[in-house]
C-alpha cells in the first residue's frame, strides 16, 4: 500500500487530495497544527477510529513552522510521496502578516525539503506553486513565463517554488511544482472571493443578508475546480522523471463576472446587493491571470472536467443546501457577519 503524507490537509486541496488518494489505496497521513476548536471539518469524513482495525487515514501534529516536528513526521511515518499544501494561503491577509507568510510558506517548504534531504528517504516531492508569482506578466501564462509577484505571499511562493527546483537539480530529489491557476470548490474557504460570493448569495436568497461588500471587481482569474486539480498534482509524481507544470482552464473572467453568474443562479440581480468597500483593494493587485496548461495536457494527460458556469452553480447550490439544512436541522442562523479580507 503506497503511503502520501499531506501537509495543509486541513485545507480545500488537502482534503480533496486525501479522498483522492484513499480511494486509490494510499494509507494517507495528514500533518494538521494545534487549533483551540477541531478545524478538520473537511476531512472529518475520512476518519476512521483509531482504535479500530485497518484505519488508514492518520492526523498528526506538526507545522511547517517547526522544523523538528516535520523531520519527526517524515522518519516515523516514511512516506512515498510527499505533497506541500500547507501554507497561509490567503494574499490579502500576507499584506497584514508577511513575515509570518513567508516563514511558513518560503521557508516551511525548506524545512520540509531539507527534512526529506536529511532523512536520506527515496520519497517524491510535490511542492505547491501558485499563479500569484506571474503577477503582473500579461496572459497566458505557461512554464516559461517571467514570475512578477505582487504580494509577499507571492514572493514567499516564488522563493519556495524555486529552492524546490534547486533541490531537484542538487539533490537529484524527485520534486515537482504544480503552478495552478486559481481552483474553487464548495469548501472553499469563507474569505476568498467566489466561496464570500456564493456565501453571500444563499445568505441574500434566505433573507438573512441585504448586501455584499467586494473589492476589485475588474480583476480576472481562471477559475478552475479544486477536485480536478488534485489530479493532476497526483499524476506529476507518477512520472519518471520530475519536473514543473502549469495547471488551468485557459478560460478568464472578471469578478463581476462571477459575481453575475452566481448571483443569476439563485434568481438575483447582483446589482441591488453589491457595493464596493475599498477595505478589500489591495496595496498591489494582480490584474489578468489565464493558464496556458498545454504542457499537462500533452505530458500528463490531463485536463479539467468542470467548467465556468457548472463551478458557479455548483457553489451556489452547495451553500444554498447548508443553509436550508442548518435551518431545517433546528440550528441557529448561520453565522452572517460579512466575510473578512
Ligand atoms: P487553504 O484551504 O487555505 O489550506 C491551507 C492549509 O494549510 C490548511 O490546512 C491550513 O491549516 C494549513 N496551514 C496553514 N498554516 C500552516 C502551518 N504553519 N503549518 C502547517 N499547515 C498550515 O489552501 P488551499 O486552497 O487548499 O491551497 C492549498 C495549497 O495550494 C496552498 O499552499 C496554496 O497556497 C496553494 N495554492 C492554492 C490555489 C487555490 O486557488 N486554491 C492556487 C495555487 C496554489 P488550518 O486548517 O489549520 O488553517
Ligand atoms: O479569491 P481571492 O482572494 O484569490 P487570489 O488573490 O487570486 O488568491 C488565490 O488564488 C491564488 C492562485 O492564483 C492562490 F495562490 C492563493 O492561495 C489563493 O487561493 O481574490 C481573487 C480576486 C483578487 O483580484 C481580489 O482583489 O478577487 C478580488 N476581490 C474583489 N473583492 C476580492 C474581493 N477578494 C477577496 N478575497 N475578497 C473580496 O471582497
Amino acid at each position: 500500500m503506497p503511503r502520501a503524507l499531506i501537509t495543509g490537509i486541513t485545507g480545500q486541496d488537502g482534503s480533496y487530495m486525501a479522498e483522492f488518494l484513499s480511494a486509490k489505496g494510499y494509507e494517507v497521513h495528514g500533518l494538521k497544527r494545534r487549533s483551540s476548536s477541531f478545524n478538520t471539518d473537511r476531512v472529518d469524513h475520512l476518519y476512521v477510529d483509531l482504535h479500530s482495525a485497518g484505519s488508514t487515514f492518520f492526523l498528526h501534529y506538526a507545522d511547517l513552522a517547526d522544523a523538528s516536528s516535520l523531520a519527526w513526521c517524515l522518519a516515523d511515518i516514511k512516506p512515498d510521496e510527499v505533497y506541500n499544501l500547507g501554507a497561509q494561503s490567503h494574499v490579502r491577509v500576507s499584506f497584514d502578516v508577511p513575515e509570518y507568510t513567508s516563514d511558513v510558506v518560503a521557508i516551511g517548504a525548506v524545512r520540509l525539503l531539507e527534512a526529506i534531504r536529511r532523512t536520506g528517504l527515496p520519497c517524491r516531492f510535490y511542492q505547491a506553486s501558485s499563479s500569484e508569482m506571474f503577477g503582473s506578466t500579461p496572459p497566458p501564462q505557461n512554464e516559461a513565463t517571467p514570475f512578477h509577484p505582487r504580494s509577499p505571499y507571492a514572493c514567499a511562493k516564488v522563493f519556495a517554488h524555486q529552492i524546490t527546483v534547486n533541490y531537484r537539480e542538487s539533490y537529484g530529489l524527485h520534486a515537482s511544482c504544480g503552478i495552478l491557476f486559481n481552483h474553487e470548490s464548495p469548501r472553499r474557504g469563507e474569505t476568498f472571493v467566489t466561496r464570500k460570493i456564493t456565501r453571500a448569495v444563499a445568505l441574500i436568497r434566505m433573507g438573512m443578508q441585504q448586501t455584499l461588500y467586494l473589492g476589485n471587481l475588474d480583476a480576472r482569474r481562471d477559475w478552475g475546480f479544486a477536485g480536478d486539480y488534485v489530479e493532476a498534482m497526483w499524476a506529476m509524481l507518477q512520472q519518471d522523471s520530475p519536473d514543473d507544470y502549469v495547471i488551468g482552464t485557459a478560460e478568464s473572467h472578471s469578478v463581476r463576472e462571477f459575481t453575475e453568474a452566481a448571483f443569476a443562479h439563485a434568481g438575483l440581480d447582483w446589482r441591488e446587493h453589491v457595493r464596493i468597500d475599498p477595505r478589500y483593494f489591495r496595496p498591489a493587485e494582480v490584474d489578468d491571470l489565464r493558464a496556458d496548461a498545454s504542457k499537462a495536457r500533452r505530458v500528463l494527460g490531463w485536463e479539467p472536467r468542470v467548467g465556468f458556469q457548472e463551478l458557479v452553480r455548483m457553489m451556489v447550490d452547495a451553500d444554498l443546501t447548508a443553509l436550508r439544512r442548518k435551518f431545517q436541522g433546528g440550528a441557529d442562523a448561520m453565522d452572517t457577519h460579512a466575510a473578512e479580507s
